[in-house]
């Protein structure tokens, strides 16, 4: 497999800059901590609107706390007017009123479809505990205020369910699901089929309305897979940030992913996290 990399910048050069408007996860696996790794392991500087504290570990999610909507929006008009950003990534996003003042902030600035900066909208429902980051009412804010926005969405096989009833079983449901979310207004849906045990691999779907590309990467058989799908959306956006298209940039991120789950490690008594410090291990171990 060949190193997935991005161009850098020069010393003292201002680099390329991303966005994720996510939640904190103490444990410091998935979330903003995950997304943070991956911009600045791939050359990017990051830029956070924090949306919700969470209270975990690697055993599960015993809480959260979420911020207030309009210091979210505000977070986001700050950074952007002034340090600005050429992508922008959701995660967590916690409650409607959030989202609405995120799809509200994101408009204004040209965010997402109909604007400049591309904007990948990863629909969190819940940890991989099964712990809710989601409230109920919020689905349908989703849908129907972030889904329009979005340059492309990244749900898993549990999201899929929650937000369209559809059961990814196999390629036909996974291509149903993919038209489904297409329809709920994204520029693409990528269908992630990382969690269809019956595969060796982890075939993930893109549809733009058109045509279908399918993705798929060997599965990495690993219980330490905290924040993968962060890590997936978080590298997807900073390939856009570099002008990549979609396909290429998901092509670039599941390689990307793959990397960090094959050197994933365990931590704490439950699952460790999907480790975007391969890079930096290899070099620490060269040295
Ligand atoms: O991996 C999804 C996710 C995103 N954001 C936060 C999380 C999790 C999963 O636990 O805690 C803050």
């Amino acid at each position: 497999m060949t190193t997935p990399l991005l161009p850098t910048t020069e010393p003292g050069a201002t680099p390329v800059r991303v966005m994720t408007i996510a939640g904190s996860d103490s444990g410091g696996g998935a979330g903003i901590q995950a997304d943070m790794r991956t911009f600045a392991l791939l050359g990017l500087h990051g830029l956070v609107a924090v949306t919700a504290v969470t209270v975990q570990n690697s055993v599960g999610v015993s809480g959260f706390q979420e911020i207030d909507p309009e210091i979210v929006s505000a977070q986001i008009r700050s950074v952007v007017t002034d340090i600005g950003t050429s992508a922008v990534k959701t995660g967590m996003l916690a409650s409607g009123p959030i989202i609405d003042a995120v799809a509200d902030a994101c408009a204004e600035r040209g965010i997402g479809r109909g604007g400049d900066t591309p904007l990948v909208v990863d629909p969190v429902c819940a940890s991989m505990h099964g712990d809710q980051l989601l409230a109920d009412d919020a689905l349908d804010v989703l849908r129907r205020r972030l889904f329009p926005l979005a340059t492309v969405v990244t749900p898993n096989l549990d999201e899929v369910r929650l937000l369209t009833g559809i059961e990814v079983v196999d390629a036909a449901s996974q291509r149903k699901a993919a038209v489904e979310l297409h329809g709920l207004g994204p520029q693409w849906a990528l269908v992630k089929g990382g969690h269809l045990r019956s595969s060796s691999l982890s075939p993930d779907l893109l549809y733009d309305g058109t045509d279908f590309l399918e993705f798929a990467t060997a599965r990495v058989d690993t219980p330490h897979d905290h924040g993968a799908g962060d890590t997936l959306a978080a590298a997807i956006a900073c390939a856009l940030a570099h002008g990549y298209a979609l396909p290429d940039a998901i092509d670039f991120a599941k390689q990307w992913v793959t990397r960090g789950l094959r050197s994933a490690y365990p931590l704490g008594a439950g699952h460790g996290p999907v480790n975007p410090l391969w890079r930096v291990d290899n070099d620490v171990r060269r040295a």
